[in-house]
């Protein structure tokens, strides 16, 4: 996999970003160490809320946990653990909250399943071994049990698992779904009726899934739609209808697509190329255009309204290049890109949400295979 050097040139639509910045992370900290990012005159924190040994492949943000106020940031690893990190006053504190045997590769959180109260997490990857290896894959689900954690495999695949949602998007089922994307091409819907687990495939794609999210695209569904990308390079966004799933691709590329973060009316698309673009729905139509290109393979996309200063959402993505770049619209067709943090390892996901209860609006998170799950936020 490709590596940034400090120095490497970002190549834009029209514009060079700023540059290649080291941070120096201290090591292991249970309670979050806090380093300053001062890149191209916008500042930005960076926290370090859990260091494990092991690679993080991807972040939730959810509320699991009723003992800690809000929401809770979750990351699961290439040996199979599930962490929770929470802030306790001052101090980001965490606690691993389940371990299998196979590597996890993303999880979400949501009131999957009825017979417990409350939200549950569930995550997915390999039952056995890492995700180079050829085997079944499952999906995991994680929840609160008085004062410790139950887990349990709710479905297993005959290859790895990849991608995890949670949203309401069938009405032939009540409440929130389970939607996994995977090597076998299959986006499967999973549903908790009468004690039982169903599964059901809502699309088939022309190869590896890696993603599948819910969104709110199209205005008017008593439900939401599901959009899924992976190594044919397309983004498709399905919904169910009264003839059954529906499907359409919103964009297709010659390089596998490997993240996306849908919003209302738009979607953020990470490529394996390297490049960042942004779908947006115009009428019944899907208009895109490229925003960014950065060195490496994508593995992070997020849209959200994390500078207060700012009007309106902003784009942010990462990956294998370490570093997580800010993309923010000069004009028509013309982009500017920063970096706001670089790590000292590939990142492999960027999530947004509500982490943080003392500042108003979104917080980033992001891990990788440096084990670290970093906070950012724009600093004080
Ligand atoms: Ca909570
Ligand atoms: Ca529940
Ligand atoms: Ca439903």
């Amino acid at each position: 996999m490709a590596h940034a050097n400090e120095g490497d040139v970002f190549v834009m639509r029209s514009i060079v970003s700023t540059f290649a910045f080291a941070l120096c992370l201290a090591p292991c900290i249970a309670g979050g160490d806090e380093t300053r990012n001062d890149v191209g005159g916008s500042k930005w924190s960076a926290t370090i809320i859990l260091q494990t040994e092991n690679g993080l492949g991807g972040v939730a943000i959810g509320d699991l946990s009723p003992a800690h106020p809000g929401n809770e940031v979750f990351a699961v690893s290439s040996t199979g653990e599930v962490w929770m990190a929470y802030r306790d006053d001052d101090a980001w504190r965490s606690e691993q909250i389940h371990r299998g045997g196979g590597e996890l590769i993303m999880c979400a959180v949501g009131d999957v399943d009825p017979r417990y109260e409350g939200n549950e997490l569930v995550a997915v990857g390999m039952v056995s071994g890492p995700e180079s290896r050829e085997g079944p894959g499952h999906v995991v689900m994680v929840r609160r049990d008085g004062d410790g954690w139950k887990s349990e495999e709710i479905f297993r695949d005959d290859r790895m698992i990849h991608g995890v949602a949670v949203g309401d998007v069938s009405a032939r089922h009540e409440g929130d779904e389970v939607l996994i994307a995977g090597f076998n091409h299959r986006v499967r819907m999973l549903s908790m009726k009468d004690d039982h687990w169903h599964e059901e495939t809502i699309y088939v794609a022309n190869d590896r899934l890696k993603i599948v999210q819910v969104a709110d695209l199209c205005g008017g569904n008593a439900v939401s739609e599901a959009v899924c990308c992976g190594s044919d390079g397309q983004v498709v966004l399905l919904w169910e209808g009264e003839l059954g799933w529906h499907h359409e691709v919103v964009y297709a590329d010659r390089f596998g697509q490997s993240r996306i973060a849908p919003a209302p009316v738009e979607i953020l698309i990470g490529g394996d190329g390297g490049k960042i673009t942004l779908a947006v729905r115009e009428g019944d139509a899907w208009k895109t255009e490229c925003i960014g290109r950065d060195t490496a393979k994508m593995r992070g996309v997020a849209i959200a309204d994390v500078l207060p200063s700012r009007k309106g959402p902003e784009y942010f993505a990462c990956g294998y290049s370490t570093s997580v770049l800010h993309f923010t619209r000069q004009g028509k067709n013309y982009w500017r890109s920063e970096v706001i943090y670089r790590d000292e390892r590939p990142l492999h996901h960027l999530a947004a949400g509500d982490v943080d209860l003392t500042r108003p609006g979104m917080e980033l998170v992001t891990c990788g295979h440096g084990g670290r799950l970093i906070l950012l936020t724009p600093a004080k």
